[in-house]
């Protein structure tokens, strides 16, 4: 496609599609008409993905996963048909900078994090690599909360994408299913039938999702709730109009909001219906199209894989059951393993809290068909294996993990070490039982969009000096080795850090009006606010470094910029004071008059997928320092190393295998390991011990528990203080003195620009392995028994 093409559909998409004329349209228009004019691109290949993947006979995959963490969809696409320069062009001609066009999108931000954002990653490496699939979430109206921060606290405002047409998708309306609540199971001819007492309409909304160099592209369906009646007649017709539309309002609300929480499941009945709702829609689903190709219900395992992203669309194994068994005929043993031969579950956390687990009472109030096919599926494990009983249901709990495990043909971890842990840990029992069950498929992420779209500057050099097989391939990566030392290529490398640094300067000074120094390092910690990801960790360094650099001010200090972005659930009260002491550390540290030139802090506001892709480039340090054992993977490390940034990290989750591909000499390590935390946590006073041991932590945390950072109001941030100095459950404080040591090696490199933008390019070159391409493979070969449609190069 040429510019002038490109300009022509814009042109008319504006006039035709959005009823403007050029000489009246706003920048949300321009957007909204380059958006179609690209969406155009990729209906052909999307119909001819379909049309093959029917021709074919594939087997296909579905992705399930209430969280599709996508961010912006335009840059995307354009990068990956290859139209970025034919783009420009056009908006050269058009005389608007298309920078500003590909900014008016709003972040669609329908998860809450890694788990949320690496469903995103699949769904493109799966459409890269021609795979038919389809990604199958809720079209939630409101996505993560709006932060921002008064007088240093967060304050949680509503999402509001859908206040706009959201330009990539398509309305089924044709596309529904009735799902169903509550009501009564009762038996005829042998056979039980669920007759729900209320129900409500999943309706679709797809977005294709173009792959790199628009060869496939497969679907995004996304469910949206709407009521079986849209309003009472009669109670409209009296006058009460609040009443008469409450059946509307109750059944949106199961699509209405995401739930903002990371790690623990709110023990709500809202939360176990989306579950249901949007599961059992996507399997009706596949099951139809299914049923277009294919009369024998056991061939299903061949031709159709269900991933579970977590244990959240759990249910789909009992509700696959009652489908096969209830309502196709099948006998229950039968429907078991079929079921389980089609499904596969990937879990995300060890941690206990995350878990989920319902109560018979409300599962058997919304399920009651699926409590008694839990009791069924349990019953038949104990038949299969007799000699140790593990249930799903116990003590009047359904256990989600349990269930998922027993129900998937593979349960997989996302890193080495997190797979090891899951099975001595969360399902230590069942992996006895079941040794061939667990696999590992640790995380990637997509080069398409955190190298190729988010770092151009980088993206450059790399095509220059490999060609640009490497973004579909990234292991190519590792041809950038040899020329690591070639004349001018760490000059090129630096340039473009440096170049990514500058830009990044003048956003926040526009944005946030403060001044920082691009020759600073900038060590940057993104990522959800947790206790055990010890954002407080990191404060409390900075805390050490600053009350030390005011010992000293004429010391030789490594001059910094700590950057912080991450959202805290808003019943997290914890993550939430986190926050606050960061915000108060940041603005006695950033008025410092005598050491603000050597270290400031910096905590952006609302923290997104737009914001990471903004930040990575221009990191020079990746901070990656959770408690050892509970960090599942992280992806957010994968991104830094391969933009260039160096990690300082734990032994945890993917960065053991980051240390492993970039080389122990480029990586900076500390602290405890996971067994090593274990026995440390044994000793009762592990944290009064380690501050004991080290005046540094003894004065930092004195400053916390003082007034320094309270801004007069007493005690504000006693509870961070005493909580370190008492239980410490992530043992912060046993691994402050380490992580200060790692930090003056950092120091020290850094001041040796060379050698630290070898390092740096070192980490780029190593890091080729953790493309989500890679992940895919892997799912396709150990899980899936599943491949690509698309003809062999
Ligand atoms: N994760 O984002 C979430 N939410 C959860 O509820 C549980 C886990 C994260 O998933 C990522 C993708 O696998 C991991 O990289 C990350 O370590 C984990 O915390």
């Amino acid at each position: 496609m040429t510019s002038v093409e490109l300009r022509d559909s814009i042109l008319h998409h504006l006039k035709y599609s959005l009823g403007k004329d050029a000489e009246h349209a706003v920048t949300y228009d321009w957007r909204m008409a380059l958006s179609l004019a690209v969406r155009d691109r990729i209906t052909d290949p999307w119909f001819d993905a379909t049309r093959a993947s029917y021709a074919g006979q594939h087997k296909r995959v579905y992705y399930l996963s209430m969280e599709f963490l996508i961010g912006r969809l335009l840059q995307d696409a354009i990068v990956n048909l290859g139209l970025l320069e034919t783009a420009q062009s056009a908006f050269d001609e058009i005389g608007l900078p298309l920078v500003d066009v590909l900014s008016n999108e709003p972040d669609a931000a329908l998860g809450n994090g890694g788990l949320g954002r690496l469903a995103a990653c699949f769904i493109e490496s799966l459409s890269s690599l021609g795979v038919p699939a389809m990604g199958y979430g809720i079209r939630y109206e409101h996505g993560l909360f709006k932060q921002s921060f008064q007088d240093g606290k967060q304050i949680e405002a509503p999402e509001d994408w859908l206040q706009q047409t959201h330009a990539w998708e398509f309305e089924r309306p044709e596309s529904t299913y009735h799902i169903g609540f509550g009501g009564t199971v009762t038996e005829k001819n042998g056979r039980s039938i669920w007759e729900p007492e209320d129900g409500l309409i999943a309706q679709a909304f797809d977005t294709p999702v173009i792959g790199w160099k628009g060869n496939w592209a497969n679907t995004l369906r996304l469910w949206s709730a709407r009521p079986t009646q849209i309003f009472d007649l009669d109670q409209f017709n009296s006058g009460d109009y609040i009443a008469a539309s409450a059946p509307e309002t109750l059944a949106r609300t199961i699509s209405r909001v995401l739930y903002p929480d990371d790690t623990t499941p709110q023990g709500k009945e809202l939360r176990l219906k989306q579950e249901f709702f949007f599961t059992a829609a996507s399997l009706r689903d596949a099951l139809r199209r299914f049923d277009t190709e294919y009369d024998d219900l056991r061939m299903l395992p061949k031709k159709v894989a269900f991933q579970l992203n977590d244990t959240h669309p759990a249910i789909a194994g009992p509700e696959l059951v009652r489908i096969l068994c209830d309502e196709r005929g099948m006998k229950m043993e039968d429907a078991i393993t079929t079921a389980r031969g089609c499904l596969a579950y990937t879990n995300h956390t060890l941690l206990p809290e995350a878990l989920e687990r319902w109560s018979v009472d409300l599962m058997g109030r919304l399920l009651p068909r699926h409590v008694q096919i839990i009791e069924q599926i349990d019953a038949a494990h104990a038949k299969e294996k007799p000699k140790r009983t593990v249930t799903a249901l116990e003590n009047g709990e359904v256990k989600m993990g349990e269930l998922a495990f027993i129900m998937g043909h593979k349960v997989n971890g996302v890193s080495a070490l997190h797979t090891d842990l899951m099975k001595q840990t969360v399902f230590k029992d069942l992996h006895e039982l079941h040794p061939d069950r667990i696999v590992n498929q640790t995380n990637g992420v997509t080069p398409r969009r955190w190298v190729l779209g988010a770092n151009p500057r980088l993206s450059g050099l790399i095509t220059d000096v490999l060609g640009d097989g490497w973004v579909a391939d990234l292991e190519q990566l590792k041809g950038l080795e040899p020329h690591i030392d070639d004349a001018g290529f760490l000059d090129r490398f630096a340039a473009a850090k440096r170049a990514n640094k500058t830009d990044l300067v003048d956003w926040v000074k526009e944005t946030h009006d403060l001044d920082l120094d691009p020759d600073a390092m900038f060590d940057v910690q993104i990522k959800r606010m947790h206790e055990y990801k010890r954002q407080h960790l990191n404060i409390l360094e900075a805390i050490a470094l600053w009350q030390e650099i005011r010992d000293n001010p004429t010391g030789n200090w490594t001059p910094r910029v700590k950057i912080f972005g991450g959202k805290a659930a808003p019943g997290y009260v914890f993550a939430k004071e986190i926050i606050h002491l960061i915000n108060d550390v940041a603005a006695v540290l950033n008025a410092d008059p005598v050491t603000s030139k050597y270290l400031k802090v910096v905590f952006l506001p609302n923290y997104n997928v737009t914001m990471a892709e903004r930040l990575i480039p221009a990191s020079d340090l990746s901070e990656q320092i959770s408690t050892a054992g509970k960090e599942a993977s992280g992806t957010g490390n994968m991104k830094f190393a391969l933009n260039g940034a160096p990690t300082i990290g734990t032994l945890d989750g993917a960065n053991v295998e980051i240390r492993e591909h970039v080389g122990a000499e480029n990586f900076f390590l500390f602290g405890m390991t996971a067994p090593e935390v274990d026995e440390r946590r044994l000793l009762g006073d592990h944290a009064a011990q380690a501050i004991a041991a080290d005046p540094r932590l003894a004065r930092a945390l004195d400053a916390v528990r003082g007034d320094v950072f309270s801004t007069g109001d007493a005690g504000r941030h006693a509870v961070i203080a005493d909580n370190l100095s008492t239980h410490d459950y992530f043992v912060v404080c046993s691994d402050f003195t380490d992580y200060w040591r790692a930090q003056r090696e950092v120091d020290a490199v850094y001041a040796d620009q060379n050698k630290w933008m070898h390092m740096a390019a070192l980490n780029t070159a190593r890091s080729g392995w953790f493309s989500s391409d890679r992940s895919m493979r892997g799912y396709l070969a150990d899980i899936w028994n599943a491949g690509s449609a698309l003809p062999e190069k």
